[in-house]
C-alpha cells in the first residue's frame, strides 16, 4: 500500500478519494520532525504553505511525487526534486477567476477607500453629508498595468477592459495575442507601464528574476496619483520601500493581499497607513475554489502516483526521465 503525507487539513470528500488509493497520514506541519519523520517512507506528499527544503527530504528515498494545493510553486526547490526525481504538481486553473476576483477587490477597496470608510462609519463619524475629504478616486476608464500576463492576469485583463472600460497595458515573457484581441491589452516594456498606470497590478511568479521586482527606484517612477495592487506574493515587493514609499505620498496607496512576512506582522508599519488595504492572503479562498484546490491536487497525486499524470506538472523533465 502506498503511504501519503498530508501536511494540510484535507475536506473529507478529498480525504476519503485518497484513503482508496493509499494510506494517508496527516501530519501537523507545526510538528516539524514528526512531519520531517513521516515523509521518510512517504510515496506521496500534499498540502501548501508551508517550505520544503531540501533537508526535508534527506532520505525520504520513497517519495517520487509531492502535490502542492497551489498555484505558485516557490515553497518548494525544483531543481532539488527534479535531481531526486519528484515530481511536483500544482493547481493553476480551477483558482484563476477567484484569485482574479480578489485583485478586483483589492483595486475598488483601494481605490474607493472602502475599509478605511466602512471602519469610519463603524466608528460613528458619519454625521453629515460626506464631502471631499471622504473622496476617492474612480477605477472606471483609467489605466491598469498589469505586471506578468498569465492565466490570473489574463482574469484581471478581462474584469478591467470588458467590466470597467480600462485601458490594459501589461508586460510579459511572451505577448499574449488573444488578450490583445479580446480586450485591447498592449504590451510595453516595465518602466512604460509604471510610468503610466493608474493601478500597478502584480502578477508574477515569485522567482529569483522578480525578487524585489518592484523597489524605490520602481515606485519613484510611478505616477503620484497611482496604486500599487499586489495579490501575486509579497516578495516580489521590497516591502521596506513600499512603506517610504506610502508614507512619503510618491505612490497614492496600495491593496495587499500577500507581504513578505505572513502573517503579517501585527507592528507592520503597512498596518497604521490608511492608504493601504492589507488582506490575510485569501487570493484563491472561497468554500467553492478551496474544495476544487484541494481535490484537483488529490487527483494531481493520485495520477502521479500511477505515473498517468501529464497536467498541472511543474517539472516535466522528471516524468521525461
Ligand atoms: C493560497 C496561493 O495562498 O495558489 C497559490 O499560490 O497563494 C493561494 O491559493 C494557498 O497557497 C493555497 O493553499
Amino acid at each position: 500500500m502506498k503511504k501519503i503525507v498530508a501536511w494540510k487539513p484535507l475536506p473529507e470528500d478529498v480525504l476519503a478519494y485518497l484513503q482508496q488509493h493509499a494510506q494517508v497520514v496527516q501530519v501537523d506541519a507545526a510538528q516539524h520532525d514528526t512531519f520531517v519523520a513521516a515523509l521518510k517512507d512517504a510515496d506521496g506528499g500534499i498540502g501548501s504553505s508551508v517550505k520544503i527544503t531540501p533537508a526535508m527530504l534527506e532520505g525520504a528515498t520513497r517519495l517520487k511525487a509531492l502535490s502542492t494545493i497551489s498555484v505558485g510553486f516557490d515553497q518548494f526547490d525544483v531543481a532539488d526534486l527534479t535531481r531526486r526525481g519528484i515530481v511536483l504538481a500544482h493547481t493553476p486553473d480551477v483558482l484563476t477567476e477567484s484569485t482574479a476576483d480578489t485583485v478586483f477587490s483589492l483595486i475598488l477597496a483601494s481605490a474607493r477607500r472602502v475599509v478605511e470608510l466602512a471602519d469610519w462609519v463603524k466608528a460613528g463619524h458619519w454625521q453629515h453629508s460626506i464631502g471631499p475629504a471622504q473622496f476617492g478616486v474612480d477605477v472606471q476608464g483609467k489605466t491598469l498595468g498589469i505586471v506578468g500576463l498569465g492565466r490570473i492576469g489574463g482574469a484581471v485583463a478581462r474584469r478591467a477592459a470588458l467590466g470597467f472600460n480600462m485601458k490594459v497595458l501589461y508586460t510579459n515573457r511572451s505577448a499574449n495575442p488573444q488578450a490583445e484581441a479580446a480586450y485591447g491589452a498592449r504590451r510595453v516594456g516595465l518602466a512604460e507601464l509604471l510610468a503610466t498606470s493608474d493601478f500597478v497590478c502584480l502578477q508574477v511568479p515569485l522567482t529569483a528574476e522578480t525578487k524585489h521586482l518592484i523597489g524605490a527606484a520602481e515606485l519613484k517612477s510611478m505616477k503620484k496619483s497611482a496604486i500599487l495592487i499586489n495579490a501575486s506574493r509579497g516578495a516580489t515587493v521590497d516591502e521596506a520601500a513600499l512603506i517610504e514609499a506610502l508614507q512619503k505620498g510618491t505612490i497614492h496607496g496600495a491593496g495587499l493581499d500577500v507581504f513578505e512576512t505572513e502573517p503579517l506582522p501585527a507592528d507592520s508599519p503597512l498596518l497604521k497607513l490608511a492608504n493601504v488595504v492589507a488582506l490575510p492572503h485569501i487570493g484563491s479562498a472561497t468554500h467553492e475554489t478551496r474544495h476544487a484546490m484541494a481535490r484537483n491536487a488529490a487527483e494531481n497525486l493520485v495520477a502521479a502516483l500511477d505515473g498517468t499524470l501529464a497536467v498541472n506538472v511543474v517539472n516535466r523533465e522528471v516524468l521525461a526521465a
